[in-house]
């Protein structure tokens, strides 16, 4: 398992593993703990034999804790998202059909609405110190480690399902990439549920006998704090964030800057991915901290695939070229090869790509090619580089690094009172990227407004997911077959962003 993280763990004992709100914890203190989480789940018995662990667990030390005890138990790990109302955390549970549900207090309230009606018993991570690890099992690294989320163009989220050797393939080739070693201190400040923030932030640091210091979600001023630390040597961010760091710079004072800009100079690395970085805002970002970003492309049911160079030039818009281990193609419909220079489907393949979809074989059969993965991103490669021209459907949308499906948000919509029929897309934006918006054709009579559907819809979905701008309008823009045509839904929104 990345359970060789255990091995090195011990190597490692009296380093600070993770720094967080309640203070310092030594990767002594994460064995112990994961011990205690891993015996309290076996409640006696010898292994989990890939029973699903749900846990609700806000990042932090009691994070890892939990992720390393479901591992060393062998079990699966289901990382939940803090963010997500009810409705979301009831597809999850659903799906996965947890044995258990780990849950920091403070969430107690809101997992018990979901675990309840379901019989799934809920631990507290402050019951789970303090039980004497007993004989842990021998966990073969085949086995599956750890179920993700991601929106798809069909349906509700699928389970992304990566084993042992999946997950340590995805660190291994980002530790040599990026050169981690224990002397190594990182901010975290993504969210646990995305491999962003799990693989390559928390899990890579912890692999490396680094230490991860766990700021309690994003705050610009509050990261420009920590970045003004001295000890920092990395930090990875999406472009959502950057931007915003950017602008708290432009607000400070012409002293403070100063002593922002040296901060951030001392850095070994900053990276930035999940989605697209302008290249203003990498110019920007120079200037700002004397950094040249590292943009990297990478994908829940892969890890990362694409990096530019720690050493050398950074192409700016291009996110390099494959990471080691990984393989990269790129195809035509016929899954035919292309020439460089010619737009076509990115594939992907290596020990870094995901085993399955979760209780899909039929999604899963269809996401590969001969065992290769079919990212759906369209790129081209130029003078070997590998540039992302877009999504192969648009009905994928990024938002702030989370991508969410047109379709599951219309599906919410469509079944609120009033709505007819409705069309969501993404709508370029200057904060997120793109920003999600919603066209309705509603019934006769019916008055509906933006904050009807937000408050409407905020029990069901992820709050990224919730439309910030809406248009009722009295017939959607269809083709001559009928069907919406989304640029023209897109052209609504965008005139009024001046984009
Ligand atoms: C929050 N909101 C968002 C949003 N994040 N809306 C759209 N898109 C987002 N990404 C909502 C909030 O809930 C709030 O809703 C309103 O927008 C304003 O929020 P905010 O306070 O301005 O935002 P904040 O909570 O600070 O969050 C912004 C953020 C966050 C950038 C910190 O979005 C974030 O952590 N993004 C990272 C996502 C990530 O880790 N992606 C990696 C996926 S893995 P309301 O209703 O209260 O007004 C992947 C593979 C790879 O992509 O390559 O890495
Ligand atoms: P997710 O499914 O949330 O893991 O998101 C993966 C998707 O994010 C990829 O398929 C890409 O569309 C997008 N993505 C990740 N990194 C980049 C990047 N550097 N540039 C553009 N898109 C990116």
């Amino acid at each position: 398992m990345p359970i060789d993280l255990i091995a090195r763990a011990t190597g490692h004992a009296t380093r600070v593993a993770v720094v967080d709100s309640r203070g310092q914890h030594s990767y002594s203190d994460l064995l112990t703990s994961s011990g205690s989480v891993a015996a309290a789940l076996l409640r006696g018995a010898g292994d989990l034999n890939e029973a699903r662990v749900a846990f609700l667990v806000p990042p932090g030390f009691d994070y890892a804790a939990t992720q390393w005890g479901v591992w060393r138990a062998g079990g699966i790990a289901v990382p939940l998202a803090v963010s997500h109302p009810s409705g979301e955390l009831a597809h999850v549970l659903d799906d996965t059909d947890p044995t258990a549900i780990v849950s920091h207090p403070s969430f107690e309230a809101r997992i018990h609405e979901a675990a309840e009606p379901r019989g799934i018993p809920v631990v507290l991570t402050s019951e789970l110190n303090g039980t004497e690890p007993g004989v842990l099992p021998d966990v073969a690294e085949q086995r599956r480690a750890m179920i993700l989320y991601t929106s798809g163009t069909t349906g509700k989220p699928k389970g992304v399902v990566s084993t042992h050797t999946q997950i340590r393939a995805q660190v291994t080739s980002l530790v040599d990439a990026w050169e981690w070693t224990a002397e190594d201190r990182v901010i975290l400040t993504l969210p646990l549920h995305h491999v962003h923030g799990i693989i390559n932030v928390l899990t890579c640091a912890l692999w490396s006998g680094a230490c991860c210091d766990v700021l309690s979600g994003f705050d610009a001023r509050e990261t420009w704090a920590h970045l003004m630390d001295r000890t920092v040597t990395l930090f990875m961010a999406v472009p959502t964030m950057y931007r915003r760091l950017i602008s708290a710079w432009d607000e400070a004072n012409s002293g403070d800057r100063a002593a922002m800009s040296a901060a951030c100079s001392r850095l070994r690395l900053m990276v930035s991915g999940s989605a697209a970085l302008p290249v203003t805002v990498l110019q920007r970002w120079l200037e700002v901290s004397g950094q040249v970003l590292l943009e990297r492309y990478g994908m829940t049911e892969i890890g990362m695939a694409l990096a530019n160079p720690l050493h050398g030039e950074r192409a700016p818009g291009t996110v390099g070229t494959p990471l080691p281990g990984v393989e990269a193609r790129v195809v035509d419909q016929e899954m035919r090869d292309v020439a460089a220079g010619t737009p076509g489907e990115l594939l992907i393949r290596g020990p870094n790509v995901f085993l399955e979809y979760w209780r899909r074989p039929q999604d899963t059969a269809a996401a590969f090619h001969d065992g290769w993965f079919k990212t759906g991103d369209i790129v081209v490669v130029k003078e070997g580089c590998y540039r992302i021209l877009g999504r192969g459907s648009v009905d994928i949308i990024k938002t702030g690094g989370y991508k969410v499906s047109a379709l599951e948000i219309e599906e919410a919509v469509r079944s609120l009172p009033g709505v007819r029929e409705c069309a969501v897309v993404g709508v370029p934006d200057p904060d997120w990227g793109e920003r999600v918006c919603v066209a309705i054709e509603s019934v006769a009579g019916a008055t509906l407004t933006l904050d009807d559907v937000r408050q409407r819809t905020r029990d069901r979905l992820a709050p990224y997911k919730i439309p910030k701008d809406l248009k009722v309008v009295t017939a959607l823009p269809r083709n001559a077959l009928g069907k919406v045509t989304k640029p023209a839904v897109a052209a609504l929104f965008a005139r009024d962003s001046g984009t």
